[in-house]
């Protein structure tokens, strides 16, 4: 089943939850969950590689030749390709170590990255998938909170410098937890 969305706003910044394929997203920036490397892998970068074809591939596999393996909760930026998206964010999500080896802050460390990248370039319209949830193995349901809260502590911080913020959620249990995670933030405040 597909087309579940939950849509709020958080200042002037739309945060909408919706169930989808991130490739297919039309926004100015779509995020991926890379690996270190900038390879195409599997998963979500699998699949943002596949789409966006040669011209997101190459630029970064050129960015990683002139800088290195990217540092976790780093991120950088490519065209889009053959995208719908003008660009892809690429960043790096933290390996699930059991939640004590600061997984938390450099999960939040990725999306404020991205989000950060995104402002400076003057994107307005971004779209996330669950970073770190799959090969990466972060629980879905601690990794919603910590993506969320990251998300918003910056629009607060940042009133204006976006329009929209999409989490795209591949699977209607991981956009459950997501809207789960977003109910319990909203009443913990
Ligand atoms: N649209 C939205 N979400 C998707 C899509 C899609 N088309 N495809 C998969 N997902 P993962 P990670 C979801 O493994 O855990 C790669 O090989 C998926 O269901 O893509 O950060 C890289 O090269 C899951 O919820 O990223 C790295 O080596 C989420 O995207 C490594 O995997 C993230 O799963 C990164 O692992």
């Amino acid at each position: 089943m597909s087309g579940e969305r939950y849509e709020t706003t958080i200042g002037k910044t739309r945060l909408v939850l919706l169930q989808g394929d991130i490739t297919t997203q039309e926004v100015e920036a779509i995020v991926n969950a890379a690996n270190r490397e900038l390879t195409p892998g599997g998963g979500v970068s699998g699949a943002i590689h596949r789409a966006g074809g040669p011209e997101v591939t190459k630029a970064a596999a050129a960015i990683r030749r002139e800088k290195g393996p990217l540092a976790t909760g780093e991120a950088v930026i490519t065209p889009g390709g053959n995208l719908p998206a003008k660009w892809v964010i690429h960043t790096v999500g933290p390996v699930w170590h059991g939640g004590d080896k600061g997984e938390p802050e450099l999960l939040a460390k990725a999306y404020r990255s991205c989000l950060e990248l995104a402002v400076a370039r003057g994107i307005k319209t971004i779209a996330f998938p669950s970073i770190s949830t799959g090969v990466y193995g972060y629980p879905v349901e601690k990794a919603a909170p910590v993506a969320l809260r990251a998300i918003r502590e910056f629009l607060e911080k940042h009133p204006g410098g976006l329009s929209e913020v999409r989490m795209v959620l591949f699977s209607q249990g991981d956009f459950a937890a997501y809207l789960r995670a977003w109910e319990g933030l909203a009443e913990a405040n």
